[in-house]
């Protein structure tokens, strides 16, 4: 009889601590897989996140976020966006981590990652933000909004928006040949240790002036890090916001760290501020399996 219960209480322990590694594999903050969306496009509350690989999200995101135009979007015009962060029993939540400087992130791109918009919502209370994104044209664009409740883990929530007025050339995902670019007079060249799916790997930025080449040193912290980096995959479905290494380089090196959850075309932007300027450099990789 005793060692039967003892048995059970032994089993009991493996369960939990099976359950416990699993939400700390979920909760893992420099990657969010978002797998779901366009099964789900339709609902607002649509979570899209897979946080991992056991378990389903909703064991440990608690947030629903609903996102309400106050108008039917359209390219041109100003339509505020409100974003309504809740809990699972639609109760607001009402505070929030600071990261980055900012309460939340909103990172606003076209469904062909041609257009990249990275805003900060305002804190209205009561679990309100809001913001008025801009659309150049009209089409689907996808807005992922970026946050961490006090009482919570790191979070990405993502929607589709169909914006009305005339549509841009939509403009295929193509694999950088070369990983050098210039941009408002910097010469940024992006390197990885190594390139393959699922491992940790380090990415560096290096930035010259691309008129003298000589290397860029004073590089300003942009929302308190040297930088700041987030990668998208072609379907859209994969939002990865990277960190720096170390967030107080001033250049002419920026190194993150990151893992591409799946292979494919990605497109990074890292951005970076010189002389109260951010300028914004995008790259379009391809992770081999
Ligand atoms: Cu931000």
């Amino acid at each position: 009889m005793e060692r039967k219960f003892l048995t059970m209480v032994v089993f009991s322990l493996i369960i939990s601590l099976f359950l416990a590694a699993c939400s700390k594999d979920g909760s893992m903050d420099h990657g969010n897989m978002d797998q779901n969306s366009n099964k789900k496009q339709t609902d607002p509350n649509h979570d899209g996140m897979n946080h991992g690989d056991m378990t389903p999200s909703s064991q440990k995101d608690n947030t629903n976020v609903e996102f309400s135009f106050k108008e039917n979007p359209e390219s041109g015009k100003q339509i505020p966006l409100d974003i309504k962060v809740n809990n699972k029993d639609g109760k607001p939540i009402k505070d929030f981590e600071v990261e980055h400087e900012k309460l939340m992130h909103l990172i606003v791109v076209s469904k062909d990652l041609s257009y990249f918009d990275h805003i900060h919502p305002e804190y209205k209370g009561n679990g309100l933000f809001t913001v008025t994104p801009n659309f150049p044209s009209g089409g689907e664009y996808k807005i992922y909004a970026d946050f961490t409740p006090k009482e919570g883990s790191k979070t990405v929530k993502s929607n589709v928006v169909t914006v009305a007025g005339n549509k841009a050339k939509t403009t295929p995902l193509t694999e950088d040949k070369e990983l050098t670019k210039v941009v408002d007079g910097k010469e940024v060249t992006l390197k990885f240790d190594h390139l393959m799916t699922g491992m940790d790997l380090t990415m560096t930025f290096t930035i010259n002036d691309a008129k003298t080449k000589q290397p860029i040193k004073n590089l300003q912290p942009y929302l308190g890090a040297v930088g700041h980096v987030v990668a998208i995959s072609g379907d859209t479905e994969t939002y990865l916001h990277v960190h720096p290494m170390d967030e107080k380089a001033t250049g002419p090196n920026a190194k993150f760290m990151t893992s591409f959850p799946k292979s494919g075309l990605y497109k990074i932007w890292g951005q970076f501020q010189q002389n109260g300027k951010v300028f914004t450099v995008p790259f379009t990789i391809n992770v081999p399996k």
